[in-house]
């Protein structure tokens, strides 16, 4: 039967790679080999494994990359998660209406595939895909708490404080 539960909510600050939870959500390109941000971070503090399953992925999976909007896990190498589920965000302005949204529900749509009960989100296409600040939040924030999930506990973790403070206001 398909759960009618939806995680609760919780912001984090600071740097998603330190993150004790079952999995950690990457703002991958679609390509899946590594970039900068949030990737970086992943990548470097993850040691060569994720890159290595990732390459297996486009072998396999995902010949031509992985496309906006969808998630795919592979394990998490060296850092305290047990996997890491990458994503491809939109680039602002291109994509389809609703692809960032989309990242959020088939991120938790691939936790609940691997049994994570806590999963650590950063602010997806909110830096080098330029996405505003403000409506990434409200996007994220809103698709989180909406979509049934058998995950307990979604953090989005913020990077600097301002952001952390921005994503206080907006949740009231
Ligand atoms: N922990 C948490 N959040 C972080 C970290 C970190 N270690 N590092 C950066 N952020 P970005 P995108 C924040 O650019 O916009 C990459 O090159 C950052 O401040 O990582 O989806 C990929 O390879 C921002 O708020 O992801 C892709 O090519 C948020 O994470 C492309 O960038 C997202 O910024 C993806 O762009």
């Amino acid at each position: 039967m398909t759960t009618t539960r939806t995680p609760r909510i919780e912001l984090g600050h600071g740097d998603i790679t330190q993150m004790r939870v079952d999995a950690v959500v990457n703002a991958a390109k679609s390509s899946l080999l590594g970039g900068g941000g949030v990737d970086g971070a992943i990548h470097r503090a993850g040691g060569p494994t994720i890159l290595a399953e990732c390459r297996e992925l486009r072998a396999g999976r995902f010949p031509d990359g992985l496309p906006v909007g969808r998630a795919v896990a592979t394990g998490a190498g060296d850092l305290p998660a047990r996997w890491v589920i990458h994503t491809v965000g939109p680039v602002y302005g291109h994509g389809p209406a609703g692809s960032l949204a989309d990242c959020y529900r088939s991120s938790l749509a691939v936790a609940d595939e691997l049994g994570a009960r806590s999963v650590a989100f950063p602010l997806i296409s909110a830096g080098a895909y330029g996405w505003p600040r403000e409506d990434a939040i409200r996007i994220a924030l809103t698709t989180l708490a909406e979509t049934p999930s058998e995950v307990t506990v979604a953090t989005l973790v913020l990077f600097d404080a301002e952001t952390h403070a921005l994503a206080e206001r907006l949740r009231g």
